[in-house]
């Protein structure tokens, strides 16, 4: 059996804000342990900070790194981007290594919190596909400061019997009417709901479905989105990015608005603990969010040449794969795609195929005053107000 890192424990946030702390840290690293150095260099030791999202990474990725390198890595976790951005525009975060969303990362960039990358301390960057490295080059100019870790998809994550119960079968997955019309949604909410807590994500949904621009800037567009969001706000049972994996493997949430490989793990910790608890993953016939979560170095970063080999070692082909076999997030490694299990590459709703991509949006670097915007009709969502 796949031993699962667990995410965070924290209680239920019934429409709360919650946000992550620690996945268990990895085993400490014995600075003195042999074995070959990280990316083939000599052990240097030292220290590096490390802020990921959680449920991200397999488990022997840092334990092994701290082996072979000496180095001693403190790994923290969280499940937010806004999280991340008000750590990072705050200063000294303390950070070596953090993962925004690439359109945050595009924001955080423009305000000036990254160092520009040495590529020549990242070999493994010659591993990358040339495709993906060209998108997101929109958004990092150059790809100077940020190297893709695992992409995905944002769709719905819904309990297969649970489903089948209330609409005859689970066809209504196919599409976000089963989440933004109320008399769908209205029927799961005694089996439970959860949305992900993040406006950066759920608001460009909203107004996809409304058939607008998900990226519109346009304050009155953006209040239609927060106008739809309203009438299903009685359905909630949670709003929370990291609790839902467990909630779902232990059949507490019947429906998610989530992340692919979230999703998938739910699925997986259900089969493992073989409670009969069945979950598929479904990405929208009306499009779907796709995007990229990036390694970057703060400008204040105190472990420079340690924030590069971690970074170099995460583009091994084999490290990259394990942890995409692990966490069911696709990478943007062309080399470790053939290491990748088969049951994982072949799943279209992890890998999806070229037609649904050809649905699939992604968010744009919106600017503060928007920014506002979507925080204030969140904080006034979750508040009922
Ligand atoms: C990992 C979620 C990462 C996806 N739990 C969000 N970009």
């Amino acid at each position: 059996m796949k031993l699962r890192v667990l995410g965070l424990s924290i209680a239920v946030c019934l429409l709360a804000a919650c946000g992550g702390k620690s996945d268990p840290a990895p085993a400490s690293g014995d600075a003195k342990a042999t074995g070959d150095a990280a990316g083939g260099e000599a052990k240097s030791g030292g220290e590096l900070n490390v802020y990921n999202w959680s449920d991200y990474i397999a488990e022997n990725t840092v334990p092994d790194f701290e082996k072979k390198s000496g180095v001693k890595v403190t790994y923290d976790v969280f499940d937010s981007n806004e999280m991340v951005e008000s750590k990072l525009l705050a200063g000294a975060s303390g950070y070596d290594i953090v993962v925004p969303t690439l359109n945050f990362l595009g924001r955080q960039i423009q305000a000036g919190v990254f160092q520009p990358l040495d590529k020549t301390k990242i070999p493994n960057l010659a591993n990358l596909d040339p495709e993906m490295m060209k998108r997101i080059a929109l958004q990092d100019p150059e790809n100077k400061y940020a190297v893709p870790y695992h992409w995905g998809t944002t769709g719905i994550g819904y309990n297969v019997d649970k489903i089948t119960a209330a609409f005859g079968s689970t066809d209504v997955t196919t599409s976000w009417d089963l989440v933004f019309k109320p008399e769908n949604l209205s029927k799961l909410k005694e089996c439970g709901v959860t949305f992900l807590d993040t406006p950066s994500e759920l608001i460009p949904i909203a107004l996809n479905y409304l058939g607008e621009d998900p990226n519109s800037q346009d304050p009155a567009v953006i209040d239609k989105g927060a106008a739809l969001l309203k009438t299903i706000r009685p359905y909630l049972t949670q709003v929370h990015s990291s609790q839902y994996i467990d909630s779902m493997a232990k059949g507490s949430t019947c429906l998610v608005v989530g992340w692919s490989g979230d999703i998938v793990q739910a699925r997986d910790r259900a089969e493992e603990a073989k409670n009969g608890v069945k979950f598929g993953y479904s990405i929208t016939k009306e499009g779907a969010p796709l995007w990229f979560d990036m390694l970057a170095i703060p400008k204040d970063a105190k472990n420079v040449d340690n924030a590069y080999r971690f970074i170099n070692y995460l583009l091994e082909p084999q490290v990259a794969a394990d942890n995409t076999n692990f966490v069911s997030y696709p990478n943007a490694n062309l080399k470790a795609t053939e290491l990748v299990d088969k049951n994982i590459s072949g799943d279209p709703t992890i890998y999806p195929s070229a037609e649904v991509r050809a649905k699939l949006f992604t968010f744009a670097i919106i600017p503060p005053d928007v920014d506002r915007q979507y925080t204030r009709t969140w904080t006034q969502l979750k508040t009922g107000r």
